[in-house]
Formats: structure tokens, sequence, C-alpha cells
């Protein structure tokens, strides 16, 4: 067994030497170059935050204004050169996919930075944690083939050989870490060796709670502690917990975006879903399941709300009942609900 994962380990790595790069020289210079707009310029505050009309440029600003906005880059002495070839090698290191790319990334940090300062949540967290959580939303997916875990493991991908369980997100952190160790990319440089270890913790932790897997088995946690009426959220095994499910909450916050923005993304996870599908009937000869299956497109309303109310408003739910300010998340949900629920009554 030990022989097989080493192989595994060595295609996988050879995989990765043959696409990995990290970004250049004049790239870097270039960002380091421009002003960096404000926080209200890019909507950052905002739940209702949009991609679409960034360019390219503009989302590797938009992730830098989140550092400079909580004063990581002086908290931590990240010299600027070094978090601006970061975030271009983080944008780098995702690929072309429909749903699965940079600007998921993009968005599931901007809703992690609202929910900790618009939704108050940084009360909760210290520096070391925020600089840790911003950093995991960025690299959450880095790497993305555009197919699932159950994929990787019926095309038998050294990855899933490589690690059975959580297969794509320990691979998505195998990433983070790599970038981090390239040169100059390494944010975290300037911290003690406590620090280091303690952030790398967070960052692991964080990215590996975004496997669905995973968030069932912390939601049924966190719903005992509630219950339990806990207020104390400071020890590690509870903070652990609790950056877990907010990793899950913003991840899946695309469903609590006005409902345009939502109607389009859904459409973007669908098409990548269906392209998945097509590449189970070619390559494996097999029937996909409805989700992935383009021929079964108009159930798309309905499985939306399957979405929403077997995952999302259960989540939004109890977060919104422990921290009031969660609130617009849950109301974004529930409203989109309704759209879905109605074209699901028209097929
Ligand atoms: C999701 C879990 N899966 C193993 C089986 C199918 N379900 S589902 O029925 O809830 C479902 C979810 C079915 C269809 C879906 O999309 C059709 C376009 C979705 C769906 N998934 N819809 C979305 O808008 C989004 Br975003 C997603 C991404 C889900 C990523 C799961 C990460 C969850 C962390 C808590
Ligand atoms: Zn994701």
């Amino acid at each position: 067994e030990n022989a097989c994962k080493l192989m595994a380990k060595q295609k996988v790595a050879l995989e990765c030497l043959s696409y990995h790069a990290t970004a250049t020289a004049e790239d870097t210079n270039k960002l380091v170059q421009d002003i960096i707009p404000s926080a209200e310029f890019y909507n950052l505050y905002s739940f209702k935050f949009i991609d679409f009309d960034l360019t390219d440029d503009d989302t590797c600003k938009t992730a830098i204004r989140m550092f400079l906005e909580c004063n990581l880059v002086q908290k931590f002495q990240i010299p600027y050169q070094v978090l601006c070839k970061w975030v271009l090698s983080v944008k780098k290191n995702y690929r072309p996919v429909k749903y699965h790319n940079w600007r998921h990334a993009l968005n599931v940090a901007q809703t992690m930075f609202a929910v900790l300062k618009t939704a108050k949540m940084e009360q909760f967290m210290n520096d070391l944690e925020i600089l840790g959580l911003l950093v995991a939303c960025l690299c959450h997916d880095l790497d993305h083939r555009g197919t699932n875990n159950a994929f990787q493991s019926k095309i038998e991908s050294p990855l899933a050989i490589l690690y059975t369980t959580s297969t794509m997100e320990h691979h998505h952190f195998d990433q983070c870490v790599m970038i981090l160790n390239s040169d100059g990319n390494n944010i975290f440089q300037a911290l003690s060796p406590d620090d280091y270890r303690a952030v790398m913790k967070i960052v692991e932790n964080s990215i590996l709670s975004t496997d669905l897997a995973m968030y069932f088995k912390k939601k049924n946690c966190f719903m005992e502690l509630v219950e339990n009426g806990e207020f104390d959220w400071q020890s590690e095994e509870k903070k652990e917990l609790l950056c877990g499910i907010l990793m899950s909450a913003c991840d899946v916050s695309a469903i609590a975006k006005p409902w345009d923005i939502q109607h389009k993304m859904a459409k973007l996870v669908a098409d990548e879903f269906f392209d998945q599908g097509d590449l189970e009937k070619l390559q494996l000869n097999e029937q996909p399941v409805a989700m992935m299956d383009r021929e079964r497109k108009d159930e798309l309303p309905q499985m939306q709300v399957g979405f929403i109310d077997v995952i999302c408003l259960p989540l939004y739910k109890v977060l919104a009942e422990t921290f009031p300010w969660m609130q617009p998340l849950y109301d974004g949900t529930l409203e989109n609900r309704k759209h879905w629920q109605d074209l699901a009554e028209k097929v």
C-alpha cells in the first residue's frame, strides 16, 4: 500500500511540475506599481459583491485590498512585493474551468471578508485566524479540474490513490503549500515558527472543511454546541469548528446573491457538472447522475431547491441564530428559493 502511495505521489508531483508555475517578475512588478482602489470601490463590505464587471487585473487588486483593509500586511510584515507575487501565483494555479476557477475563490474570500467585517465575526477571531481564513478561501479550490472526488476515484487518478478521502481538498492544500514554498511567494515569511505552524494549521483545517462530507460531520457538532447554549468560541477545538463552518458558508454563498447573479452562477455550476457527465458517458461508458446529465437540465430548478433545503438554509439558519449579523445570507437564500421554486413549477 505504501509503495502504491509513493508511486501516486510521484505521478502527482510530475504532473504538477509540468503544469505549475508561479508569477513572473514582470507581472509582479506591474501589480506592485499599480494603485489599489478602495474597498468601497469594489463593494467589498457587501454580501452583493459581484466579480462579473472586474478585469483579471482588478480581481488581483480586490484580493490585495482585502489584506490591506484587514491590516494584515502591517501586522505580519508581509513584503508588498511578496503579497503581489503570491496573489498572481494563486490566480495562475487555478484552471480555466467553468465554475471552480480563480473567480470562485475570490468570491469565497470576499464573502469571508464581509462575514468578518459586516457580519462582525471579526470579534471572534484573532489576526492570525483572519490571515489564515483569507488565505484558505483564496486557495481552497487550487488546481480544481472541474470534476469531483467521486470522479477522481472512478478514473483511479493518482490523486485518489494518494488521498482516499477528501481527495481534491487535500490536493488544494498541497498546492497552497507548494505556492508558499516557491521563490518570493512566502507571505508568511516574517512569522515566528509558532505562528507559522499555527496559521498553516488553520489554513489546512479550513481548506479540508470545504469537502461536503466534512461539512455534514461538522454541522452536527456545531448544532450540538449551539443547542447547549455555547457562547464561548475561544477554545482551539471550537474555533476549528467555527472556521470550518464559516468556510462552508462562504463556499456556497453564490446561493445567497441577488437573483440575477445566482441564476448566472447556477448556470456555470451546471455547465461544469455537465462537462463531467459528458466525460463519464464518453470515457467511462457510464450513465451520469441527474445533476451531471445535460439531457436532464430541466430538473435544475428542482435540484437547486433541494440544495437550498438540504444544505444552504439549515447552514445559514444555525449561523444566523447564533450570530444575528449573518442573517443576510439566510434571507438572500430564501429569496432565491422562491425563484427556483417558481421555475420548478413551470416544468
Ligand atoms: C450536492 C451534493 N452532491 C453530492 C449531490 C447533489 N447535491 S445537491 O442535490 O444538493 C445539488 C447541488 C444538485 C445540483 C446542484 O447544482 C445544479 C446546478 C447543486 C449545487 N451545488 N448548486 C449550487 O448552486 C452550488 Br454553488 C453547488 C456547489 C456545491 C458545492 C458543495 C460544497 C458544499 C460545502 C458545504
Ligand atoms: Zn469552492
